[in-house]
């Protein structure tokens, strides 16, 4: 069965444990269960990783095209500083989703930028943890289009 990958950067795995007013109370584990069901629905698997390290993120998107036809990204603080997962990205041929759980232009100056936006077929910003089921619709979607 096709599968995605759903990776999430740094803190990530902090979600639920603080800053509700701006993440929500859903956790890491409530993203992860929620892909996989949506996923399955669309008859594909998914792989979940999270990490904190930029290396880790640029390493998992490489591995990526071996292994997976799209993925979820949600690389936190990383989208706004990192030029290395953008041109990770740029060197996958796979469709990628950039994603954010807050409305990142609501938010400060700081986030308004992303270096990966460019480089992904589309963003989804704004609906809490409802957002990564949006984008497996979005990739399950493309698939079909683009077999
Ligand atoms: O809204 C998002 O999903 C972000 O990618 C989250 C990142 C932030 O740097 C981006 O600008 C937007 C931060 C994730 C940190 O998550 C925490 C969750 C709970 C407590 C502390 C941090």
């Amino acid at each position: 069965m096709p599968s995605l990958l759903i990776l999430n950067g740094p803190n990530l795995n902090l979600l639920g444990t603080r800053e509700p007013e701006i993440y929500g109370s859903d956790t890491l584990a409530d993203i992860e269960a929620l892909s996989k069901v949506r996923a399955a629905e669309h008859d594909l698997t998914v792989e979940c990783l999270q990490s904190n390290s930029e290396g880790a993120l640029v390493d998992a998107i490489q591995d990526a095209k071996s292994k997976h036809c799209g993925v979820v990204l949600n690389a936190g603080a990383y989208t706004h500083t990192s030029i290395a997962l953008r041109d990770a990205i740029a060197s996958v041929d796979l469709p990628v989703i950039e994603l954010h759980v807050s409305n990142v232009f609501a938010r400060e100056q700081f986030r308004h930028y992303s270096y990966i936006s460019e480089v992904c077929i589309g963003v989804i910003c704004g609906f809490g943890i409802t957002g990564y089921g949006l984008a497996i619709d979005a990739l399950a979607a493309r698939m079909e289009a683009v077999p």
